[in-house]
């Protein structure tokens, strides 16, 4: 029987601070490392940056006057930690702080709830300096600070919070791929960099709950389902694998408080095991998320790679052009490979819908834990034709993983919110401001130098009547 959506149904969108606000360094903040890692030759398309983005920061209030006409029921959002910190510690600078209360006034004067991502990604540089962030576990007090000062200015005002945004991506691009700052390509440093980020979330939430914050809080996980290629049993085994390393390794952490034991050994066998100290392992366990995050895109198909000219760990597919993406994968391991059984976007990403629904049963099943999908959506190029944008492939793509959603809601999951991403166009981190993902055009491209207007595109509408009629269209 197929179920309908709760009736306090979160129907929102989401977004980042870097790839929406601008103003760098206006009202006392200082660099974050992305700030510093766009002016490096070759590591951002275009070398595109947020120096302006949508200039979010200066149009709060006309993106949140469109959002109510939408109807938005929530908006996700993220704090710049540079902004509330321009050191990363030491005294609050209260403008950055203003800002985002002000932001948070206006959303529920508007009947939209704030959802606040707390990192997303912009460490503060001086952190960067001082002990390389991530890779110290001196950025865990520091972490905590930042995250209650934002909880005690918040409180009773936002009911929603994300810890960390995607570990698993800025952990993976950060050091192993060096698309991320800090760049670098060390598999163990990557290892240890990770149990760090899980020793802050797993503090900050105790933080959260020691405080009796009234709200709810946990970490988003950017959860790509793994699927066998086909039946043979090598396939299996490789998206087995898969799964262990690149998503249990995560999720069983954030909701069990301990790492799988395939994935352990792996790392052991492969030197590449991190540094636990004495209280880590009580620490990840004491930790509760009231919820997880998922940030679902796509799946992944996979297949099995041989020890002796398997292929490697590669790029990504960043050129926008259909099928210019490798092959990828870690020889004896697995290796991910093309599913002829779904379509592509331009970047490669598998649309697959029925995916959000397997990735929601498999979390409900092994986790029993609500879920609120914290992002999904569909990146292409899209053309104004006379003031508007006729984006039929995205409502298309949005309005088949609402469905899926609804189906496994009815198969018994537990899901609590729909954030599509994004609100508006914003900075894609690798792909500049061609590949779009918003309701809303913004007139900004390559040259970033554009008029900055804003068009409510079809999907706009259409999330419109969604919600309206929660979720029947
Ligand atoms: C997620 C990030 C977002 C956003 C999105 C789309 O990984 O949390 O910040 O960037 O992916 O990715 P992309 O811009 O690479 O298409």
């Amino acid at each position: 029987v197929l179920k309908g959506f709760p009736a306090d149904f979160l129907w929102g969108s989401a977004s980042a601070a870097y790839q929406i606000e601008g103003a760098p360094f206006e009202d006392g903040k200082k660099a974050s490392v992305w700030d510093n890692f766009v002016r490096i030759p070759g590591k951002t398309f275009k070398g595109t940056n947020g120096d302006v983005a949508v200039d979010h920061y200066h149009r709060y209030k006309e993106d949140v006057a469109l959002m109510k006409e939408l109807g938005l029921k929530s908006y996700r959002f993220s704090v710049a930690w540079s902004r509330i910190f321009p050191d990363g510690k030491g005294k609050v600078n209260e403008p950055g702080l203003k800002f985002y209360s002000d932001l948070i006034d206006e959303l529920i004067a508007n009947n939209i709830e704030p959802v606040v991502t707390i990192y997303h990604w912009d460490l503060p540089q001086a952190l960067e300096d001082e002990y390389h962030g991530w890779e110290s576990r001196q950025i865990i007090p520091d972490f905590v600070n930042y995250a209650e000062t934002l909880f005690n200015a918040f409180k009773g005002r936002v009911k929603y919070w994300i810890s960390l945004n995607e570990q698993n991506v800025f952990t993976q691009h950060g050091w192993v791929l060096a698309t991320h700052p800090p760049g670098k390509k060390d598999m163990k440093l990557f290892y240890q960099v990770n149990h760090h980020a899980n020793l802050v979330n797993a503090a900050v939430i105790n933080k959260f709950h020691e405080l009796n914050i009234p709200g709810e809080i946990g970490p988003s996980f950017a959860y790509t389902p793994n699927y066998s290629i086909d039946s043979n049993p090598k396939n299996v085994l490789a998206a087995e694998n898969a799964e262990e390393i690149f998503a249990n390794f995560w999720m069983d952490v954030y909701c069990q408080g301990v790492y799988p034991i395939v994935a352990l050994t792996y790392l052991k066998e492969n030197n590449l095991m991190f540094d636990m100290e004495e209280g880590d392992e009580e620490l990840l366990k004491s930790a509760h998320p009231n919820f997880l995050g998922i940030n679902y895109y796509q799946s992944s198909a996979n297949a099995w790679n041989p020890i002796n000219g398997g292929v490697q760990i590669g790029e990504m597919n960043t050129t926008g052009v259909k099928g210019s993406g490798g092959e990828q994968g870690i020889p004896g391991v697995y290796k991910k490979v093309s599913n002829p059984a779904v379509d592509r976007t331009n970047w490669d990403w598998e649309i697959d819908p029925m995916g959000i629904r397997i990735a929601l049963r498999r979390i409900t099943s092994r986790y029993r834990i609500p879920v609120m999908i914290t992002e999904n959506g569909l990146g292409e190029y899209d053309k104004p034709e006379e003031s508007q944008v006729h984006d039929d492939y995205r409502i298309a793509y949005l309005s088949s993983h609402v469905k899926s959603i609804q189906e496994a809601i009815s198969d018994g999951a537990s899901v609590i919110g729909y954030h599509t991403w994004s609100y508006t166009d914003l900075l894609s981190w690798l792909n500049g401001y061609q590949k779009r993902y918003g309701f809303i055009y913004v007139d900004q491209d390559e040259t970033m130098e554009g008029s900055l207007k804003r068009i409510p595109k079809d999907s706009y509408y259409w999330y419109q009547n969604v919600i309206k009629t929660n979720g029947q269209e």
